[in-house]
């Protein structure tokens, strides 16, 4: 048996998604026509405290939208140094949406207002024209952490009195939520736009969503078919999509709970070193470095006893707890950690 850490995204869809996905009622969402669709985005609407909401094929894909709908080519944006958008996202803000990067530093992901503020220029013709600021909630690499629902509402507001928009990355936002004891809309009731991600921890296999005003996700929905993403009969998807919303949100405490413990047994190990306050939900990112072996390497020593992680270069690992990790599985990971960890020493 294989016990995959790799990442939230790695979940297949339950019984009850692919039952949905084999009955949905479908249509051409193109036309708007796909009543599965149009439920979904509705719902998610609704839960997020938006107007309106529009199916992405990805997470990717919706911050792209959102990027592209809220500024212009040539204007600058605010991204934390880290962020997934900046990393991971093959510069898709660059190439595809025209945008000049701004970069913040924030503490294990976590912008102040202070620095934003320090981020921000006067108006002077040598600068760009900054229109946007982006958070991410969680914060990936930062660890899974969190942005309160004060911290949030005070950033927002700062940007908005800049005259900037502020759009969440929310691929995790339900994770947060759950993690804070809050409903999602209330953390995010500020934000002009936030994406959240159906295909992670809430388990759909594929599938994100944009939320925002109805003019936005009118301008975001032409953005989305630019970028060849009017997906048709996509009924069968945001079947399970509604599924995911309605039945996966609170078991999400379970991926922080095991995380925590997961965390908090690899700490024991002397060569390991990982920052408890940064494990806030469903990720553990353990530091290596005084092991003997590189981050690739240990995730292919991993590999080969059956456990599968992220390696992180140079030197730390990413262990993602996700609902096809039982409590079990988890204390099986540690054991196999702790072995290979001890084999490479000797
Ligand atoms: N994150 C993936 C990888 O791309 C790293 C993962 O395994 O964690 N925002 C955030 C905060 C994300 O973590 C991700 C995916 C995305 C956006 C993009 O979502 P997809 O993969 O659906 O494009």
């Amino acid at each position: 048996m294989i016990i995959n850490l790799r990442s939230d995204t790695q979940t297949l869809p339950t019984e009850e998604m692919l039952e949905a996905m084999r009955h949905a009622p479908l249509g051409d969402d193109v036309f708007g026509e796909d009543p599965t669709v149009n439920r979904l985005e509705e719902m998610s609407a609704d839960k997020l405290g938006k107007e309106a909401a529009l199916f992405v094929a990805s997470g990717t894909m919706g911050n792209l939208c959102a990027l592209m709908s809220h500024t212009r080519p040539g204007d600058e944006v605010i991204l934390e140094a880290e962020s997934h958008t900046y990393y991971y996202e093959a510069g898709g803000y660059a190439t595809l949406a025209g945008l000049s990067p701004r970069m913040v530093r924030g503490k294990a992901g976590i912008m102040s207002i202070g620095k934003i503020q320090e981020a921000l220029r006067p108006q002077n013709i040598h600068f760009p024209v900054t229109t946007l600021l982006c958070i991410e909630n969680t914060h990936n690499r930062g660890g899974g952490t969190i942005y309160s629902a004060g911290l949030t509402d005070d950033i927002i507001r700062f940007a908005h009195r800049q005259g900037l928009k502020v759009h969440i990355d929310g691929a995790r936002i339900f994770n947060a939520a759950v993690a804070l004891g809050i409903e999602a809309k209330e953390l995010v009731k500020n934000a002009d736009s936030v994406m959240f991600c159906l295909s992670k921890g809430l388990s759909a296999p594929v599938g994100s969503v944009l939320v925002g005003s109805r003019t936005f996700i009118e301008r975001a929905r032409k953005v989305r078919k630019m970028l060849g993403g009017g997906m048709r009969q996509a009924g069968v998807l945001a079947a399970a999509g509604i599924v995911a919303l309605e039945k996966m949100v609170d078991r999400l405490t379970e991926d922080h709970v095991n995380a925590r413990y997961i965390a908090e047994e690899l700490m024991k190990v002397n060569s390991l070193q990982i920052d408890l306050n940064t494990v806030q939900t469903n990720m553990v990112y353990c530091d290596i470095s005084q092991t003997k072996v590189s981050a690739i390497r240990l995730s292919a020593l991993l590999k080969e006893k059956g456990l599968l992680v992220s390696p992180v270069p140079p030197s730390k690992i990413r262990l993602v707890t996700n609902r096809q990790i039982s409590r079990e599985d988890a204390g099986k990971a540690v054991e196999i950690i702790k072995k290979v960890i001890k084999d490479s020493l000797l």
